[in-house]
């Protein structure tokens, strides 16, 4: 026992120099750079100076817009990422349960108590106990679209529903003002299953027939199936009529349109059918090359100013109760942006899926894609 303890003290006393290392002088850290990993169009980009400049860690900052893409990149391993922002289902999950990712050191994460107890409960279905990510943003997935070009084509359809780009005779009538669909078998699918009545995490193969038909259904009035980002640009131009895409991109579409005065006006539709709610996690790879900048950041970006700095900028609510008094006034009233107990009452989440059905998922995907 006592060799024990002495072998534990030593250890300890071994590893002083580097936890001193990880404060200040900022001499000793202008060498390490932090490689994050997040969305298009998720951050205030005054956030990311901030931290460079309050720790001299260096950021790379790369971008993804869609979760394929996020678990393509990570499946090969070795990605060199520090911090990469998965969605708690399917995402997250899967990587926890793959061993892809390194628990955090609560320790090395003061503002960890800021994030919402309830909203942690939440995604501890994903993460039980909460070891592998703290929560950076969330949101829905609906339609952005231009009200005043979709009531002209189609005068009597209400605004609030799916049946805007689902029903093929709706999809024929907005064709020719524009449609787009994310390029996302795995945040596009629960939706439509939802619109169809049916579980949206059916593996059912009468189910995802039947969402495969709907698709295939509208599939010749839809312009583009591409990246999320695209869309966020095309929608603040006024190139789509309805877009499904993530809520926060369609409401910085409608920032964007406002500022750039030229006529345009996007709004963002969440289905009354029930929309997917999703929550993004600040995780760290298992093989990440900076654990400890990594866990750095996500202190940082957990802190309330830094979060309602966020939220302002992305259109996206956030875990930190303390940030909501710092948010602007027309964010934090905007139900799109924090949903209402009515709306997340009737919205769903997504679960983890066997591979083989997330491997059916993605042939109907492509399938829609290629339009046959
Ligand atoms: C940001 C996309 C939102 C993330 N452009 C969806 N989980």
């Amino acid at each position: 026992m006592l060799r024990r303890l002495l072998a534990a003290t030593l250890c300890a006393a071994a590893l002083l120099p580097i936890a001193l290392s990880a404060s200040p002088p900022a001499r000793a850290q202008q060498a390490v750079t932090l490689n994050v990993y997040n969305w298009s169009d998720y951050i205030d980009p005054g956030a990311v100076e901030r931290f460079q400049q309050e720790t001299g860690i260096q950021v790379r900052y790369d971008v993804f817009d869609s979760l394929e893409t996020l678990e393509g990149k990570l499946s090969a391993g070795r990605s060199g990422y520090d911090v990469i922002v998965p969605t708690s289902e399917p995402t997250f999950a899967r990587l926890i349960r793959a061993g892809a990712l390194r628990p955090l050191d609560r320790a090395g994460i003061p503002n960890w108590k800021n994030q919402d107890a309830t909203l942690l409960e939440r995604v501890a279905s994903s993460d039980p106990g909460n070891r592998f990510g703290a929560i950076y943003l969330y949101g829905s997935v609906g339609l952005g679209i231009r009200p005043d070009k979709v009531r002209a084509v189609l005068p009597d359809a209400s605004l609030d529903s799916l049946d805007l780009l689902m029903k093929p005779e709706n999809a024929r009538a907005l064709a020719g003002c524009g449609i787009a669909v994310m390029d996302s078998a795995i945040d596009v699918l629960p939706s439509v299953l939802r619109w169809l009545g049916r579980d949206p995490n059916s593996t059912d193969t009468g189910d995802l027939r039947a969402a495969e038909q709907a698709l295939l259904a509208i599939r010749p009035h839809v312009r583009a199936i591409t990246a999320s980002g695209s869309i966020l640009d095309a929608l603040a131009t006024g190139e789509y009529c309805v877009a499904m895409t993530y809520s926060g991109d369609a409401i910085q579409a409608r920032a964007r349109a406002t500022e750039a005065g030229r006529g345009v006006e996007v709004a963002y539709v969440q289905p009354k059918e029930g929309a997917q709610l999703w929550f993004d996690m600040l995780a760290i790879p298992a093989d990440a090359p900076n654990p400890e900048a990594a866990q750095r950041f996500i202190d940082f970006l957990l802190r309330p100013d830094v979060m309602a700095g966020i939220t302002n900028e992305v259109r996206y609510p956030n875990a930190v109760p303390a940030a909501t008094p710092l948010v602007e006034e027309a964010v934090r009233g905007d139900p799109n942006v924090y949903p209402t107990p009515e709306m997340l009452s009737r919205s769903f989440t997504a679960e983890v899926l066997s591979p083989q059905a997330e491997r059916a998922r993605s042939r109907l995907w492509n399938r829609f894609k290629a339009g046959r």
